[in-house]
């Protein structure tokens, strides 16, 4: 198999780069007026700004030449058509399945997986709805107060960020809380403000054998014992979401309480399954509708635009661009909306462990930069925070940045300043700041010609670095479906780009059989010998200074 290095479309962007890479956006600017209009699509309320990257109309040429000959659209329909493209686990990859919206059979190994994804979603907005309505109720008869979700990784960070982001749309007289570190810090703070009689666990493990859950749930098991005599009465208070039936039913989970999960939905793709029942509990099942429809409409962007105005593809060329030929390591995510704070660490999952790999899909060693290092916050906090590196730093960090043309309780004098700093920051990235605007800038405030001399070198920023710009109507479900979606195919198409699996992660598994391993040895209690230095070093360390109470 050709490597995508050795392609001639690769090599002639090798060689366009040498060709362009000094030019400067401010000068494309100046050059191109109609640079906006050229560069930026809409899909819906979502409007996407690529103006200000490092490209020309040959660059999108060569760029959208190298996805054509890597077979992204045959990739693309293959993912869709629920060929086993996830071959290191013999799995198809389907979650678009649970956002199909359309009468359009989609299949796992020839069965259709429809008719079961609409049973279970059916049976999760009737869980969702019992207890908003109050009518599911604790083993004291009183109504549900608080949810706990207790997962980790793709179990989890997909309800956290959507539960946040949707804020706005939440019920109020239930909270909905999320535990994910086994660290006991995280359950300890959370459980110490509830009533046992009144809330109720999801406990959420596609395997229902990771520690971090298993520990959690059984934690929140001997929680709820304290207050609930009878073992029974747990059905009243805990459901699973899992591909391990046996597994939860041994736990002791209700049959009636298990809501299913399938090998064909990646952890960090499954918020749209059962997983997001805590997201249903919150927003309800019309929201959630709304949020399945949001990602169904980019599906079917990704799947019927052509290249050229395909959203996902051009974002994972441009990534392609600064990741392969200028030699960026990183990306970072910027939402300017406080409820999309958990944005970025959803994204940094979805991301890195899809295409975090060094083998390519024929089992040979890359010899070429995979998945970015992703990175975000807020953009209004990184402001003063991390921004001073992305305005002067050497390193080269294109950025996405996010924001709402309008807010749900918009309050204008806040919303005004909040864009003001969007777009002034996304354009000082783009222009900086060259020695004659300094300059003058300085003279301006009265300094010496010699202090500005000093000074000066200090006071230039270099510009040139890019950003896309994302502007929505308003941050709603649908909205943020459409807004996931659109990564989640954008990393698809990186991945065909890189000849990767997207959609194994070795790199957990590993973690999870080494902390097993290690456990054991902990438990047992007794100096280890069979490490290396340093980890036989730190594990007597840790068990001798370990307080006796603890055990
Ligand atoms: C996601 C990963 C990983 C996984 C967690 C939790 O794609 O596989 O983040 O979601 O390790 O796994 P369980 O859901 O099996 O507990």
């Amino acid at each position: 198999m050709t490597r995508p290095t050795d392609l001639p479309q690769w090599k002639a962007l090798e060689a366009h780069f040498d060709a362009v890479k000094d030019l400067h956006m401010r000068d494309q600017f100046a050059a191109e007026p109609d640079r906006f209009e050229k560069y930026s699509l809409q899909l819906n309320d979502i409007l996407f700004d690529f103006s200000k990257n490092r490209i020309t109309d040959e660059t999108m040429q060569l760029l959208l030449d190298l996805a054509r000959v890597c077979d992204v659209e045959q990739w693309r329909d293959r993912m869709f058509a629920g060929e086993t493209i996830n071959h290191t686990e013999g799995r198809s990859v389907l979650h678009t399945a649970l956002r199909n919206l359309s009468d359009r059979p989609m299949s796992a190994a020839g069965t259709d997986v429809m008719p079961e994804v609409r049973s279970e979603l059916r049976r999760v907005k009737d869980l969702a709805e019992a207890v908003r309505t109050r009518q599911w109720r604790g083993a004291s008869n009183q109504p549900i107060t608080d949810v706990v979700s207790i997962g980790i990784g793709g179990s989890h960070l997909g309800p956290l960020m959507a539960t946040e982001a949707l804020r706005p749309y939440a019920i109020h007289d239930l909270k909905i809380h999320y535990v994910s570190n086994i660290d006991e810090n995280h359950i300890n703070n959370t459980l110490e403000v509830l009533n046992p009689e009144t809330t109720l666990f999801i406990i959420a493990s596609k395997s229902f054998t990771t520690q971090d859950t298993m520990v959690n749930a059984e934690t929140a098991k001997a929680w709820l014992l304290r207050k609930i005599d009878n073992e029974a009465d747990l059905t009243r208070h805990m459901v699973a979401v899992t591909a391990n039936v046996a597994a939860a039913t041994a736990f002791g989970i209700a049959p009636e309480n298990i809501f299913k999960m399938w090998d064909w939905v990646g952890g960090r793709y499954s918020m749209w399954s059962a997983i997001g029942l805590p997201i249903v509990i919150s927003i309800g099942s019309e929201n959630f509708d709304a949020l399945l429809a949001g990602a169904y409409a980019a599906d079917e962007h990704f799947r019927s635009a052509p290249l050229a105005q395909n959203i996902p593809v051009i974002m994972a060329m441009l990534g392609i661009w600064y990741n392969n030929f200028f030699g960026a390591e990183s990306i970072a995510v910027l939402p300017y909306d406080q409820n999309m704070h958990r944005f970025p660490a959803y994204l940094q999952q979805a991301d890195m462990e899809s295409n975090g790999k060094c083998v390519d899909r024929a089992g040979g060693a890359v010899n070429y930069e995979t998945g970015p290092i992703l990175f975000g916050e807020i953009g209004i906090a990184s402001q003063h925070a991390f921004y001073q590196l992305l305005h002067q730093g050497t390193k080269l960090v294109p950025a996405d940045m996010l924001a709402p043309v309008s807010n749900f309780r918009c309050i204008a004098r806040h919303h005004r300043a909040l864009m003001s700093n969007i777009f002034a920051q996304a354009e000082a990235l783009m222009r900086g700041k060259d020695e004659v605007e300094a300059r003058a800038e300085l003279q301006k405030s009265g300094m010496s010609a010699e202090a500005i001399d000093k000074l000066l070198p200090y006071k230039v920023f270099p510009g040139n670095r890019p950003t896309n710009i994302f502007l929505f109507y308003t941050l709603n479900p649908q909205t943020l479906g459409s807004l996931i979606a659109l990564y989640e195919h954008k990393i698809f198409v990186q991945g065909i780009i890189w000849n990767l699996n997207s959609f194994d992660q070795w790199g957990v598994e590993l973690g999870k059989q080494l902390a097993n391993h290690i456990l054991d040895e902990l438990n047992r209690g007794t100096p280890v010998d069979n490490h290396d230095a340093s980890t036989n070093g730190l594990i007597n360390y840790y068990l001798r200074m370990r307080p006796r109470r603890i055990g």
